[in-house]
């Protein structure tokens, strides 16, 4: 059921420059008017600026440039998926957050969103640069009642999300590079990270991480990613809301899983292809043991990497590093 707190800012918001008096609200949420004035300083303390006048009644003079709990929720056309959101100012990682509240039962769709994370992380470990206030660091508790190998499935399908609302929003030109980093103008500007907690062939919950660097300048990319990594704001010249982008990845994303859980992979597929960076052409492959080069085809039917080595080999990968030869240069670039 939507929040008394929930319907009273939505009724602010449509009255706009309007003052709405304190007697309405109080009719139309069926509270008393002390209550209504508590809750104006609840909002107060989530970044919300209200002008209250005797007589006239109450107004929004600014919206929330902070991420919460309530500003997400706030405008957020969901059915499942945000309808219980945490957010933290810090926190190590939102994965650790999701795993714990996973392993506690909570519900299929929550969300967890920091501000800042200290100990970010990326695939085996790697770390992930997720500075305040400065991207999107999330994580979504998922339970899908699908096969444990098909989990990945999820990642490429996450990457269509990502990749549907930055050219939707931002008006950049996404390419997802397999499996898992949104590339723009070929430096890395999100990745995902899937985890799963699965016995024999049931899943018991997936997290969905996923980071996005939003409003970093050049001189705020850490030395070590600079020549690799991008931001929106980098991209565009422009700064970017992380709320309202948090809520149309989590609108997004809501639409295409129950498509996926309904119709199966094949629609992700051919989204994820034509995002597909270096589709058709030769790109550089490392496995823990080996490195080849071969020809990329595409994703396969169940989201491995489809590739025809040098030699006119068919090969299936599931777990790989991939490079791609800069034209001109010796070295595969990352
Ligand atoms: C990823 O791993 O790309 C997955 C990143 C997932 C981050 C989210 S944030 C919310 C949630 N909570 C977490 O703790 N994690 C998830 P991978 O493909 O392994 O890439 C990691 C590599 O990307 C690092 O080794 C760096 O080279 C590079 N990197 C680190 N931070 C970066 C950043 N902010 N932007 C671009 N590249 C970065």
């Amino acid at each position: 059921m939507e929040s008394t707190r929930n319907k009273l800012i939505k009724l602010l918001a449509s009255s706009g420059d309007h003052y709405i008096s304190g007697q309405l609200l109080s009719e139309k949420l069926a509270i008393s008017r002390a209550a209504i004035w508590k809750h104006m300083k609840e909002l107060e303390k989530d970044g919300y600026q209200i002008e209250g006048k005797s007589k006239k009644g109450y107004r929004i003079l600014k919206f929330p440039d902070k991420v919460s709990e309530n500003t997400i929720l706030w405008g957020l056309g969901t059915q499942w998926l945000g309808k219980t959101v945490i957010h933290k100012e810090v926190t190590t990682s939102t994965q650790h957050i999701a795993h714990q509240l996973a392993q506690e039962n909570v519900d299929h769709g929550t969300v967890i969103v920091a501000d800042e994370q200290t100990a970010g992380k990326g695939r085996m470990n790697r770390k992930w640069h997720s500075a305040k206030q400065k991207g999107i660091w999330m994580s979504i508790i998922l339970r899908p009642n699908i096969l444990p190998y098909l989990a990945p499935q999820l990642t490429l399908l996450t990457a269509t999300v990502l990749a549907d609302v930055l050219t939707k929003d931002t008006h950049t030109n996404p390419k997802i590079k397999w499996p898992n980093d949104i590339l723009i103008n070929h430096n890395k500007t999100a990745g995902i990270l899937t985890e799963m907690q699965a016995e024999q062939d049931q899943i018991q919950y997936v997290v969905i991480g996923i980071g996005i660097n939003v409003n970093q300048t050049h001189d705020e990319i850490p030395s070590d990613i600079k020549k690799k990594a991008t931001s929106l704001l980098m991209e565009t010249n422009k700064e970017w809301d992380t709320q309202t982008l948090i809520q149309n990845i989590l609108m997004t994303f809501e639409k295409a899983y129950d498509a996926y859980i309904a119709n199966g992979f094949p629609d992700v597929k051919s989204k994820w292809e034509s995002y597909g960076f270096k589709i058709g052409e030769t790109i550089h492959i490392k496995t823990m043991r080996e490195q080849w080069n071969a020809v990329f085809l595409g994703i396969a039917e169940d989201g491995a990497l489809l590739t025809k080595t040098l030699d006119g080999e068919m090969k299936k990968l599931y777990s790989a590093e991939i490079d791609w030869y800069e034209k001109g240069g010796d070295d595969f670039a990352n």
